[in-house]
Protein backbone atom coordinates (compact mmCIF):
# COMPACT_ATOMS: atom_id res chain seq x y z
CA UNK A 1 0.00 0.00 0.00
CA UNK A 2 1.39 3.46 -0.65
CA UNK A 3 0.68 6.49 1.85
CA UNK A 4 0.14 9.84 1.37
CA UNK A 5 3.11 11.86 1.84
CA UNK A 6 5.39 13.01 -1.10
CA UNK A 7 8.77 13.08 0.50
CA UNK A 8 10.22 12.01 3.54
CA UNK A 9 13.09 13.43 5.55
CA UNK A 10 14.90 10.90 8.04
CA UNK A 11 17.26 13.04 10.43
CA UNK A 12 15.69 16.04 12.15
CA UNK A 13 18.13 18.06 13.84
CA UNK A 14 19.07 21.49 12.57
CA UNK A 15 19.10 20.85 9.09
CA UNK A 16 16.89 17.96 8.50
CA UNK A 17 14.09 19.85 10.87
CA UNK A 18 14.29 22.90 8.55
CA UNK A 19 14.13 20.90 5.54
CA UNK A 20 10.88 19.48 6.23
CA UNK A 21 9.10 22.32 6.94
CA UNK A 22 10.41 24.24 4.26
CA UNK A 23 9.04 21.31 2.31
CA UNK A 24 5.63 21.55 4.14
CA UNK A 25 5.48 25.01 4.15
CA UNK A 26 5.51 24.70 0.60
CA UNK A 27 2.40 22.34 0.37
CA UNK A 28 3.81 18.86 0.65
CA UNK A 29 2.97 16.27 2.92
CA UNK A 30 6.45 15.53 4.93
CA UNK A 31 6.46 12.22 6.37
CA UNK A 32 9.23 12.45 9.33
CA UNK A 33 11.56 10.38 10.68
CA UNK A 34 14.88 10.26 13.31
CA UNK A 35 16.55 7.91 14.87
CA UNK A 36 15.68 9.04 18.38
CA UNK A 37 11.95 9.81 18.39
CA UNK A 38 11.69 12.99 20.78
CA UNK A 39 13.11 14.85 17.53
CA UNK A 40 10.45 14.14 15.37
CA UNK A 41 7.90 14.76 18.31
CA UNK A 42 9.42 17.99 19.31
CA UNK A 43 8.73 19.17 15.63
CA UNK A 44 5.55 18.29 15.18
CA UNK A 45 4.38 20.08 18.79
CA UNK A 46 6.58 23.19 17.60
CA UNK A 47 6.07 23.47 14.06
CA UNK A 48 3.26 21.36 13.45
CA UNK A 49 0.79 23.68 12.32
CA UNK A 50 3.31 25.15 9.47
CA UNK A 51 1.51 22.22 7.44
CA UNK A 52 1.14 18.19 6.56
CA UNK A 53 3.40 16.21 8.36
CA UNK A 54 3.17 12.52 9.12
CA UNK A 55 5.50 11.57 12.11
CA UNK A 56 6.65 8.19 12.09
CA UNK A 57 8.62 6.15 14.71
CA UNK A 58 9.78 2.97 12.97
CA UNK A 59 11.50 2.44 9.24
CA UNK A 60 8.51 0.43 7.88
CA UNK A 61 5.97 3.09 9.22
CA UNK A 62 8.16 6.28 7.84
CA UNK A 63 8.33 4.37 4.12
CA UNK A 64 5.09 3.07 4.61
CA UNK A 65 3.69 6.70 5.00
CA UNK A 66 5.52 7.48 1.41
CA UNK A 67 3.42 7.78 -1.76
CA UNK A 68 5.37 5.77 -4.75
CA UNK A 69 7.63 6.25 -6.20
CA UNK A 70 9.46 6.92 -2.39
CA UNK A 71 11.51 10.32 -2.23
CA UNK A 72 13.47 9.50 0.64
CA UNK A 73 15.78 12.53 1.75
CA UNK A 74 18.56 11.23 4.76
CA UNK A 75 20.02 14.39 6.44
CA UNK A 76 22.24 13.19 8.84
CA UNK A 77 25.71 13.23 9.78
CA UNK A 78 28.01 12.31 6.69
CA UNK A 79 29.57 9.24 6.64
CA UNK A 80 28.92 6.01 8.64
CA UNK A 81 25.49 7.32 9.37
CA UNK A 82 24.22 8.08 6.21
CA UNK A 83 25.67 4.62 5.37
CA UNK A 84 23.67 3.36 8.16
CA UNK A 85 20.66 4.94 7.41
CA UNK A 86 20.98 3.88 4.21
CA UNK A 87 21.52 0.15 4.75
CA UNK A 88 18.05 0.34 6.91
CA UNK A 89 16.12 1.94 4.49
CA UNK A 90 17.05 0.20 0.72
CA UNK A 91 15.77 -3.49 2.09
CA UNK A 92 12.36 -1.91 2.17
CA UNK A 93 12.60 0.19 -0.64
CA UNK A 94 11.10 -0.52 -4.32
CA UNK A 95 11.96 -0.38 -7.71
CA UNK A 96 12.24 3.32 -9.00
CA UNK A 97 12.02 4.66 -5.29
CA UNK A 98 14.70 7.88 -4.98
CA UNK A 99 17.61 8.39 -2.31
CA UNK A 100 18.12 12.12 -1.62
CA UNK A 101 21.36 12.25 0.65
CA UNK A 102 21.79 16.25 1.64
CA UNK A 103 24.91 16.27 3.99
CA UNK A 104 27.85 16.90 3.14
CA UNK A 105 29.19 13.66 1.63
CA UNK A 106 32.02 13.22 0.23
CA UNK A 107 31.67 12.81 -3.99
CA UNK A 108 33.27 9.27 -4.00
CA UNK A 109 30.79 8.40 -1.36
CA UNK A 110 28.37 8.99 -3.03
CA UNK A 111 29.09 7.38 -6.37
CA UNK A 112 30.01 4.13 -4.73
CA UNK A 113 26.62 4.50 -3.18
CA UNK A 114 24.80 5.25 -6.30
CA UNK A 115 26.54 2.09 -8.13
CA UNK A 116 25.31 -0.06 -5.00
CA UNK A 117 21.47 1.34 -4.80
CA UNK A 118 21.40 1.75 -8.82
CA UNK A 119 22.29 -1.97 -8.87
CA UNK A 120 19.40 -2.82 -6.72
CA UNK A 121 16.72 -0.64 -9.18
CA UNK A 122 17.03 2.80 -6.52
CA UNK A 123 17.85 6.21 -7.40
CA UNK A 124 20.59 7.80 -5.59
CA UNK A 125 20.70 11.77 -5.69
CA UNK A 126 23.78 13.11 -3.83
CA UNK A 127 22.75 16.57 -3.37
CA UNK A 128 24.98 19.77 -2.39
CA UNK A 129 22.80 21.57 0.25
CA UNK A 130 24.21 25.41 1.07
CA UNK A 131 22.68 28.20 2.78
CA UNK A 132 22.92 26.54 6.77
CA UNK A 133 20.24 26.41 9.02
CA UNK A 134 18.62 29.36 7.84
CA UNK A 135 18.58 28.61 4.24
CA UNK A 136 17.13 24.95 4.46
CA UNK A 137 14.21 27.06 6.05
CA UNK A 138 13.98 29.77 4.12
CA UNK A 139 15.21 28.10 0.41
CA UNK A 140 18.86 27.43 0.17
CA UNK A 141 20.68 26.94 -2.98
CA UNK A 142 20.59 23.20 -4.13
CA UNK A 143 23.00 21.12 -5.85
CA UNK A 144 21.52 17.31 -6.93
CA UNK A 145 23.46 15.06 -8.39
CA UNK A 146 22.27 11.31 -9.67
CA UNK A 147 20.36 10.55 -12.46
CA UNK A 148 17.91 12.24 -15.59
CA UNK A 149 14.90 10.31 -14.17
CA UNK A 150 15.17 10.96 -10.50
CA UNK A 151 15.79 14.86 -11.29
CA UNK A 152 12.46 14.47 -13.06
CA UNK A 153 10.37 13.24 -10.35
CA UNK A 154 12.13 15.13 -7.61
CA UNK A 155 13.05 19.03 -9.69
CA UNK A 156 10.21 20.30 -9.58
CA UNK A 157 9.70 19.94 -5.81
CA UNK A 158 13.37 21.01 -5.15
CA UNK A 159 12.37 24.20 -7.50
CA UNK A 160 9.70 25.27 -5.21
CA UNK A 161 11.71 25.01 -1.64
CA UNK A 162 14.94 26.80 -3.17
CA UNK A 163 16.66 29.86 -2.86
CA UNK A 164 15.07 32.23 -5.74
CA UNK A 165 17.58 34.66 -7.59
CA UNK A 166 17.22 38.11 -7.54
CA UNK A 167 15.59 37.32 -11.57
CA UNK A 168 13.17 34.99 -10.03
CA UNK A 169 15.13 31.77 -10.72
CA UNK A 170 14.93 28.76 -8.94
CA UNK A 171 18.79 28.06 -7.14
CA UNK A 172 18.89 24.28 -8.15
CA UNK A 173 19.95 22.00 -11.60
CA UNK A 174 20.55 19.09 -12.29
CA UNK A 175 24.12 19.20 -11.87
CA UNK A 176 25.34 15.91 -13.50
CA UNK A 177 24.88 11.88 -12.83
CA UNK A 178 26.26 10.48 -9.59
CA UNK A 179 28.81 12.61 -7.63
CA UNK A 180 28.58 15.42 -9.35
CA UNK A 181 25.90 17.84 -7.12
CA UNK A 182 28.33 16.76 -3.71
CA UNK A 183 31.37 17.71 -5.64
CA UNK A 184 30.07 20.58 -6.48
CA UNK A 185 28.79 21.45 -3.33
CA UNK A 186 32.56 20.32 -2.26
CA UNK A 187 34.38 23.28 -4.45
CA UNK A 188 31.46 25.42 -3.40
CA UNK A 189 32.61 25.23 0.12
CA UNK A 190 36.11 25.29 -0.95
CA UNK A 191 35.76 28.73 -2.46
CA UNK A 192 33.86 29.97 0.56
CA UNK A 193 36.90 29.22 2.38
CA UNK A 194 39.19 31.48 0.08
CA UNK A 195 36.37 33.81 0.18
CA UNK A 196 36.22 34.46 4.06
CA UNK A 197 40.00 34.06 4.40
CA UNK A 198 40.45 36.92 1.75
CA UNK A 199 37.72 39.14 3.83
CA UNK A 200 40.01 38.29 7.19
CA UNK A 201 43.28 39.47 5.41
CA UNK A 202 41.29 43.02 3.86
CA UNK A 203 40.39 43.09 7.71
CA UNK A 204 43.58 42.81 9.14
CA UNK A 205 45.24 44.98 6.54
CA UNK A 206 42.67 47.95 7.43
CA UNK A 207 43.42 47.09 11.49
CA UNK A 208 47.39 46.77 11.24
CA UNK A 209 48.40 48.54 8.85
CA UNK A 210 45.01 51.48 7.82
CA UNK A 211 44.93 51.50 12.23
CA UNK A 212 41.01 51.60 12.13
CA UNK A 213 38.95 50.17 14.71
CA UNK A 214 36.31 47.35 14.16
CA UNK A 215 33.31 49.45 14.39
CA UNK A 216 34.95 51.53 11.43
CA UNK A 217 35.93 48.72 9.05
CA UNK A 218 32.81 47.63 9.29
CA UNK A 219 31.52 50.68 8.17
CA UNK A 220 33.97 49.95 5.05
CA UNK A 221 32.27 46.89 4.64
CA UNK A 222 28.97 48.35 4.35
CA UNK A 223 30.01 50.52 1.50
CA UNK A 224 31.95 47.90 0.03
CA UNK A 225 28.53 46.07 0.07
CA UNK A 226 26.68 48.75 -2.01
CA UNK A 227 28.99 48.13 -4.67
CA UNK A 228 31.13 45.47 -6.84
CA UNK A 229 31.77 43.54 -3.68
CA UNK A 230 28.18 43.16 -2.71
CA UNK A 231 27.36 39.67 -0.89
CA UNK A 232 26.63 38.01 1.90
CA UNK A 233 29.72 37.12 3.36
CA UNK A 234 30.74 40.93 3.30
CA UNK A 235 27.26 41.93 4.58
CA UNK A 236 27.75 39.50 7.62
CA UNK A 237 31.09 40.48 8.09
CA UNK A 238 30.60 44.08 9.08
CA UNK A 239 27.58 42.69 11.11
CA UNK A 240 30.35 40.62 13.11
CA UNK A 241 32.80 43.63 13.40
CA UNK A 242 30.30 46.13 14.62
CA UNK A 243 29.13 43.49 17.60
CA UNK A 244 30.40 44.29 20.82
CA UNK A 245 30.77 42.06 23.56
CA UNK A 246 28.22 42.11 26.05
CA UNK A 247 30.68 40.94 28.92
CA UNK A 248 33.23 43.13 28.59
CA UNK A 249 32.65 46.05 26.45
CA UNK A 250 34.81 45.26 23.69
CA UNK A 251 34.60 44.55 19.46
CA UNK A 252 33.65 41.03 20.00
CA UNK A 253 36.14 40.32 17.21
CA UNK A 254 38.52 40.91 19.90
CA UNK A 255 37.34 38.89 22.42
CA UNK A 256 36.88 35.31 20.35
CA UNK A 257 40.29 33.27 20.01
CA UNK A 258 41.66 33.47 16.81
CA UNK A 259 42.46 29.80 16.33
CA UNK A 260 39.30 28.03 13.46
CA UNK A 261 39.28 24.95 11.73
CA UNK A 262 39.34 23.37 8.62
CA UNK A 263 37.65 19.92 7.98
CA UNK A 264 36.04 18.24 5.76
CA UNK A 265 35.19 20.01 2.15
CA UNK A 266 37.35 22.70 1.88
CA UNK A 267 40.32 20.05 3.02
CA UNK A 268 38.65 17.80 0.11
CA UNK A 269 39.24 20.55 -2.52
CA UNK A 270 42.33 20.94 -1.81
CA UNK A 271 43.06 17.18 -1.70
CA UNK A 272 41.02 16.12 -4.76
CA UNK A 273 42.38 19.56 -6.75
CA UNK A 274 46.14 17.75 -6.64
CA UNK A 275 44.64 14.56 -7.60
CA UNK A 276 42.86 16.35 -10.91
CA UNK A 277 46.65 18.55 -10.80
CA UNK A 278 44.36 21.27 -10.62
CA UNK A 279 45.79 24.72 -9.73
CA UNK A 280 44.10 26.12 -6.28
CA UNK A 281 46.46 27.60 -4.59
CA UNK A 282 43.88 30.81 -3.15
CA UNK A 283 41.82 28.37 -1.81
CA UNK A 284 44.37 26.11 -0.56
CA UNK A 285 46.05 29.34 1.04
CA UNK A 286 42.70 29.87 2.85
CA UNK A 287 42.87 26.12 4.13
CA UNK A 288 46.57 26.47 5.74
CA UNK A 289 45.84 29.70 7.28
CA UNK A 290 42.99 28.03 9.57
CA UNK A 291 45.89 25.21 9.84
CA UNK A 292 48.47 27.99 11.14
CA UNK A 293 45.62 29.58 13.18
CA UNK A 294 45.18 26.49 14.81
CA UNK A 295 48.68 25.88 15.90
CA UNK A 296 48.84 26.95 19.19
CA UNK A 297 52.18 25.92 20.58
CA UNK A 298 53.64 26.83 17.65
CA UNK A 299 52.59 30.32 17.35
CA UNK A 300 53.42 31.14 21.16
CA UNK A 301 56.57 29.30 20.62
CA UNK A 302 57.09 31.98 17.53
CA UNK A 303 56.65 35.42 19.61
CA UNK A 304 60.10 36.02 19.40
CA UNK A 305 60.29 36.44 16.14
CA UNK A 306 61.42 39.66 14.66
CA UNK A 307 59.35 41.68 12.20
CA UNK A 308 59.52 44.98 10.64
CA UNK A 309 58.72 48.04 13.12
CA UNK A 310 54.63 48.78 13.51
CA UNK A 311 54.17 51.56 11.28
CA UNK A 312 50.42 53.18 11.10
CA UNK A 313 49.45 55.38 8.47
CA UNK A 314 48.59 58.67 8.59
CA UNK A 315 44.25 59.75 8.12
CA UNK A 316 44.40 60.59 4.41
CA UNK A 317 47.07 58.21 3.66
CA UNK A 318 44.63 55.37 5.14
CA UNK A 319 41.47 56.17 3.15
CA UNK A 320 43.47 55.85 -0.24
CA UNK A 321 44.86 52.79 1.38
CA UNK A 322 41.38 51.17 2.30
CA UNK A 323 40.30 51.90 -1.37
CA UNK A 324 43.24 50.05 -2.48
CA UNK A 325 42.12 47.03 -0.48
CA UNK A 326 39.00 47.00 -1.89
CA UNK A 327 40.42 46.36 -5.67
CA UNK A 328 43.18 44.04 -4.02
CA UNK A 329 40.34 41.85 -2.41
CA UNK A 330 37.56 42.52 -5.45
CA UNK A 331 41.01 41.01 -7.79
CA UNK A 332 41.66 38.22 -5.33
CA UNK A 333 38.26 37.11 -5.08
CA UNK A 334 38.18 36.66 -8.89
CA UNK A 335 41.08 34.41 -9.09
CA UNK A 336 39.64 31.84 -5.71
CA UNK A 337 36.52 31.69 -8.26
CA UNK A 338 38.93 31.10 -11.56
CA UNK A 339 40.39 28.11 -9.52
CA UNK A 340 37.33 27.17 -8.41
CA UNK A 341 35.60 26.80 -10.95
CA UNK A 342 38.56 25.23 -12.91
CA UNK A 343 38.28 22.38 -10.31
CA UNK A 344 35.02 22.18 -11.32
CA UNK A 345 35.75 21.65 -15.50
CA UNK A 346 38.47 19.42 -14.73
CA UNK A 347 36.31 17.02 -11.83
CA UNK A 348 33.73 16.77 -15.05
CA UNK A 349 35.77 15.91 -17.78
CA UNK A 350 37.58 13.08 -15.43
CA UNK A 351 34.31 11.89 -14.21
CA UNK A 352 32.12 12.43 -17.59
CA UNK A 353 29.74 15.03 -15.83
CA UNK A 354 29.01 17.49 -18.54
CA UNK A 355 28.70 19.90 -15.95
CA UNK A 356 27.19 23.35 -17.43
CA UNK A 357 29.21 25.82 -15.50
CA UNK A 358 26.96 28.44 -16.09
CA UNK A 359 24.36 27.04 -14.57
CA UNK A 360 26.56 26.54 -11.39
CA UNK A 361 27.18 30.11 -11.28
CA UNK A 362 23.61 30.48 -11.40
CA UNK A 363 22.08 28.57 -8.76
CA UNK A 364 25.20 30.62 -6.43
CA UNK A 365 23.46 33.74 -7.06
CA UNK A 366 20.91 32.86 -4.37
CA UNK A 367 20.39 30.86 -1.07
CA UNK A 368 23.86 29.42 -0.32
CA UNK A 369 26.85 31.48 1.65
CA UNK A 370 29.10 32.32 -1.20
CA UNK A 371 25.82 33.90 -2.87
CA UNK A 372 27.16 37.59 -4.39
CA UNK A 373 26.11 39.91 -7.48
CA UNK A 374 29.66 38.99 -8.75
CA UNK A 375 27.93 35.45 -9.58
CA UNK A 376 25.57 37.17 -12.05
CA UNK A 377 28.38 38.11 -13.92
CA UNK A 378 30.27 34.61 -13.82
CA UNK A 379 26.65 33.74 -15.11
CA UNK A 380 26.64 35.97 -18.03
CA UNK A 381 30.32 34.95 -18.57
CA UNK A 382 29.65 31.08 -18.84
CA UNK A 383 26.62 31.78 -21.01
CA UNK A 384 28.04 33.67 -23.58
CA UNK A 385 31.06 31.11 -23.54
CA UNK A 386 30.59 28.22 -22.15
CA UNK A 387 33.64 26.35 -22.99
CA UNK A 388 35.96 29.34 -21.84
CA UNK A 389 39.20 28.53 -20.20
CA UNK A 390 39.14 30.01 -17.11
CA UNK A 391 36.79 33.14 -16.00
CA UNK A 392 40.14 35.42 -16.78
CA UNK A 393 39.78 34.71 -20.68
CA UNK A 394 36.43 36.26 -19.99
CA UNK A 395 36.98 40.12 -21.36
CA UNK A 396 35.14 42.17 -18.91
CA UNK A 397 36.99 40.09 -15.77
CA UNK A 398 40.68 41.06 -17.40
CA UNK A 399 39.90 44.25 -17.47
CA UNK A 400 38.60 44.84 -14.24
CA UNK A 401 42.15 42.75 -12.87
CA UNK A 402 44.23 45.14 -15.34
CA UNK A 403 42.22 47.95 -13.73
CA UNK A 404 43.09 46.78 -9.99
CA UNK A 405 46.29 45.40 -10.40
CA UNK A 406 48.60 48.40 -9.24
CA UNK A 407 46.33 48.75 -5.86
CA UNK A 408 46.69 44.80 -5.70
CA UNK A 409 50.20 44.96 -6.21
CA UNK A 410 50.48 47.89 -3.59
CA UNK A 411 48.55 45.65 -1.11
CA UNK A 412 50.38 42.61 -1.27
CA UNK A 413 54.01 44.58 -1.06
CA UNK A 414 52.42 47.12 1.72
CA UNK A 415 51.42 43.73 3.39
CA UNK A 416 55.09 41.95 2.88
CA UNK A 417 56.95 45.13 4.16
CA UNK A 418 54.68 45.44 6.85
CA UNK A 419 54.87 41.81 7.92
CA UNK A 420 50.91 41.24 7.58
CA UNK A 421 50.39 38.00 6.80
CA UNK A 422 48.19 37.71 3.40
CA UNK A 423 48.93 34.50 2.49
CA UNK A 424 45.64 34.33 0.19
CA UNK A 425 46.31 38.20 -1.40
CA UNK A 426 49.79 36.60 -2.28
CA UNK A 427 49.13 33.50 -3.86
CA UNK A 428 46.33 35.16 -5.87
CA UNK A 429 48.74 37.51 -7.12
CA UNK A 430 51.13 34.88 -7.80
CA UNK A 431 48.84 32.91 -9.60
CA UNK A 432 47.73 35.61 -11.96
CA UNK A 433 51.18 36.54 -12.64
CA UNK A 434 52.28 32.65 -13.18
CA UNK A 435 48.92 33.11 -15.84
CA UNK A 436 50.50 35.82 -17.73
CA UNK A 437 53.99 35.11 -17.60
CA UNK A 438 55.15 34.75 -20.90
CA UNK A 439 58.17 31.81 -19.67
CA UNK A 440 58.09 30.02 -16.46
CA UNK A 441 60.56 28.62 -14.40
CA UNK A 442 59.09 25.13 -15.21
CA UNK A 443 61.86 25.28 -18.37
CA UNK A 444 64.71 24.99 -15.76
CA UNK A 445 63.02 22.46 -13.38
CA UNK A 446 62.53 20.06 -16.60
CA UNK A 447 66.70 20.65 -17.08
CA UNK A 448 66.98 19.67 -13.31
CA UNK A 449 65.08 16.87 -13.59
CA UNK A 450 66.69 15.71 -16.80
CA UNK A 451 70.17 16.03 -14.94
CA UNK A 452 69.81 13.96 -12.20
CA UNK A 453 67.02 11.07 -13.32
CA UNK A 454 66.81 11.12 -17.04
CA UNK A 455 63.72 12.42 -16.80
CA UNK A 456 63.66 13.69 -20.20
CA UNK A 457 61.72 17.01 -21.96
CA UNK A 458 60.48 18.68 -24.82
CA UNK A 459 61.74 21.18 -26.95
CA UNK A 460 59.93 24.71 -27.93
CA UNK A 461 61.72 24.19 -31.38
CA UNK A 462 60.66 20.80 -32.39
CA UNK A 463 58.33 17.57 -31.62
CA UNK A 464 59.93 14.76 -30.00
CA UNK A 465 61.49 13.57 -26.27
CA UNK A 466 64.80 14.69 -25.80
CA UNK A 467 67.75 13.97 -23.13
CA UNK A 468 71.18 15.40 -21.93
CA UNK A 469 74.50 12.97 -21.64
CA UNK A 470 74.96 15.50 -18.57
CA UNK A 471 77.77 13.02 -17.17
CA UNK A 472 79.71 12.61 -20.78
CA UNK A 473 79.81 15.07 -23.82
CA UNK A 474 76.24 16.77 -23.02
CA UNK A 475 75.26 15.69 -26.11
CA UNK A 476 71.24 15.62 -27.01
CA UNK A 477 69.65 12.25 -27.89
CA UNK A 478 66.50 11.77 -28.78
CA UNK A 479 64.27 9.11 -26.61
P1 LIG B 1 24.30 16.55 12.26
O1 LIG B 1 25.35 16.49 11.23
O2 LIG B 1 24.65 17.06 13.61
O3 LIG B 1 23.65 15.08 12.42
C1 LIG B 1 22.66 14.83 13.39
C2 LIG B 1 21.62 13.89 12.83
O4 LIG B 1 22.22 12.67 12.40
C3 LIG B 1 20.59 13.52 13.89
O5 LIG B 1 19.33 13.43 13.28
C4 LIG B 1 21.09 12.17 14.36
O6 LIG B 1 20.10 11.38 14.94
C5 LIG B 1 21.52 11.57 13.06
N1 LIG B 1 22.38 10.39 13.17
C6 LIG B 1 23.66 10.25 13.59
BR1 LIG B 1 24.68 11.62 14.25
N2 LIG B 1 24.11 9.00 13.53
C7 LIG B 1 23.08 8.27 13.06
C8 LIG B 1 22.92 6.91 12.78
N3 LIG B 1 23.93 6.04 12.94
N4 LIG B 1 21.70 6.48 12.35
C9 LIG B 1 20.70 7.35 12.18
N5 LIG B 1 20.79 8.68 12.41
C10 LIG B 1 21.97 9.14 12.85
O7 LIG B 1 23.01 17.37 11.74
P2 LIG B 1 22.93 18.73 10.87
O8 LIG B 1 23.85 19.79 11.39
O9 LIG B 1 21.47 19.01 10.80
O10 LIG B 1 23.46 18.31 9.43
C11 LIG B 1 22.89 17.26 8.68
C12 LIG B 1 23.69 17.07 7.41
O11 LIG B 1 23.63 18.26 6.65
C13 LIG B 1 25.18 16.80 7.66
O12 LIG B 1 25.65 15.88 6.71
C14 LIG B 1 25.82 18.14 7.43
O13 LIG B 1 27.16 18.03 7.01
C15 LIG B 1 24.94 18.71 6.32
N6 LIG B 1 24.92 20.15 6.22
C16 LIG B 1 24.90 20.93 7.32
C17 LIG B 1 24.87 22.32 7.20
C18 LIG B 1 24.82 23.20 8.41
O14 LIG B 1 24.89 24.43 8.25
N7 LIG B 1 24.68 22.64 9.60
C19 LIG B 1 24.84 22.90 5.94
C20 LIG B 1 24.82 22.07 4.82
C21 LIG B 1 24.86 20.71 4.97
P3 LIG B 1 19.83 11.47 16.53
O15 LIG B 1 18.91 12.64 16.71
O16 LIG B 1 19.17 10.19 16.84
O17 LIG B 1 21.14 11.65 17.20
Amino acid sequence: MSGTAQIGVTGLAVMGRNLARNFARNGYTVALHNRTAARTRELVEHFGDEGDFVATGSAEDFVAALERPRRLVIMVKAGEATDAVIGEFAPLLENGDVIIDGGNAHFEDTRRRERELRERGIHFVGTGISGGEEGALDGPSIMPGGSEESYASLGPMLEKISAKAKDGAPCVTHVGPDGAGHFVKMTHNGIEYADMQLIGEAYQLLRDVAGYSPARIADIFRTWNTGRLESYLIEITAEVLSHVDGATGKPFVDVVLDRAEQKGTGRWTVQIALDLGVPVSGIAEAVFARSVSGHADLRDASRHLAGPAARTLGEDEAAAFADRVEQALYASKIVAYTQGFHEIAAGSEQYGWNIDLGAVASIWRGGCIIRAAFLDRITGAYEARPRMVGLLADRGFAEEIAAAQDDWRTVVATAVTQGVPTPAFAAALAYYDSLRAERLPAALTQGQRDYFGAHTYRRTDRDGTFHTLWGGDRTEVES
